[in-house]
């Protein structure tokens, strides 16, 4: 499929602006001028690259513009590119976990996509032989439960619910000992992104995970947030919001392929330095990758292909 893979599909939004913008500064070999850098620079910032990630890119750009003495847009590119890559890997990933169950929390405030990367998700571990339980724990809605029913259903993976309104605690230590019964090999509990009463969401989710533990020690393994790639830099504001009050092993950035403004990865990565684990890129069960830095920037940024 060439640069333009399923995730390249993905990006195609962010790929056309950033690369426009490249293309528009730079045809062909030139001098880059002050104002050419600003140009480029509020590319990348209005892709939601971020400003601490952009000022590194651009600093980047411009030595190497200055040892060459001039740019094309094939070197800025590659600047870019390398740069990027780099900033990307240095969100810090965490340590594998070989447990079984293998427990994983899914967290992120409503609508950013948590109940369809829980289903997608246990669809690629059931495709992968593993045995997989789907936690209901979004208690808040009645229909947050069918959901996942659904997506059980649909991908060949055990739900684990009870009464809309219960306590998602309740639930989540329920579905490990289901899981440990059954000896499934994956947990994966679902969240909700609001309560009912005024009662502290991030408290209600604290809860949630030390249920976790003393269901199975060490349990959760992994603590996922996910986020809207549509809502830009509000993203970091919740991310860091969740991180101080949980403690997040990874992020999950959902609808990459609805927004021009997929730098926000770049932001997630380096400035907050959790590591982005997946990106959505549509509502199927193949629209969930794992995270790659080398395939993401050359999809991002990977030479145009002859037409
Ligand atoms: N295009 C696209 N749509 C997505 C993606 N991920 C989720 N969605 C859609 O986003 C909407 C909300 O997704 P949910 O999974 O229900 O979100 P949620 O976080 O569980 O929402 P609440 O339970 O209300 O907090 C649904 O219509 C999904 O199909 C994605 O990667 N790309
Ligand atoms: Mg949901």
């Amino acid at each position: 499929m060439g640069v333009l893979s399923r995730l390249g599909l993905g990006l195609a939004k962010t790929r056309e602006g950033l690369l426009g913008a490249i293309r528009r500064l730079l045809p062909g070999s030139r001098k880059i001028t002050p104002e050419l850098c600003e140009e480029l620079e509020a590319a990348l910032l209005s892709a939601d690259v971020g400003a601490a990630s952009v000022s590194v890119l651009m600093e980047a750009v411009r030595e190497s513009v200055r040892q060459a003495g001039e740019a094309d847009a094939s070197s800025v590119r590659a600047v870019l590119k390398k740069v990027m890559t780099e900033r990307l890997r240095a969100g810090k990933q965490a340590e594998p976990v070989t447990a079984v169950p293998h427990v994983i929390l899914l967290l992120g405030v409503n609508g950013v996509g948590k109940t369809t990367t829980a289903g997608k998700l246990a669809g690629q571990f059931v495709k992968a032989g593993k045995r997989v339980v789907l936690v209901a724990g979004d208690t808040f809605r009645a229909a947050a439960g069918e959901q996942l029913e659904i997506w059980g259903r649909r991908v060949g993976a055990d739900v684990i619910r009870h009464q809309a309104g219960g306590d998602p605690a309740a639930v989540a230590y329920d579905g490990v000992v289901a899981a440990l019964a059954r000896k499934a090999d994956i947990v994966l509990v679902d969240t909700a992104g609001r309560l009912h009463t005024k009662s502290n969401l991030m408290e209600e989710l604290r809860k949630v995970k030390r249920t976790l533990g003393k269901a199975l020690p060490g349990a959760p393994h992994d603590v996922l947030l996910v986020l809207d790639a549509t809502v830009g830099q509000n993203g970091l504001a919740q991310a860091r919001q969740f991180h101080e009050a949980i403690g997040v092993t990874g992020v999950v950035l959902a609808k990459l392929d609805g927004t021009a403004r997929g730098g926000i990865v770049l932001s997630i990565a380096g400035d907050l330095g959790l590591p982005v684990r997946y990106v959505g890129v549509g509502e199927g069960v193949g629209d969930l990758q794992a995270f790659d830095p080398e395939a993401f920037v050359e999809a991002l940024l990977g030479e145009p292909e002859e037409s």
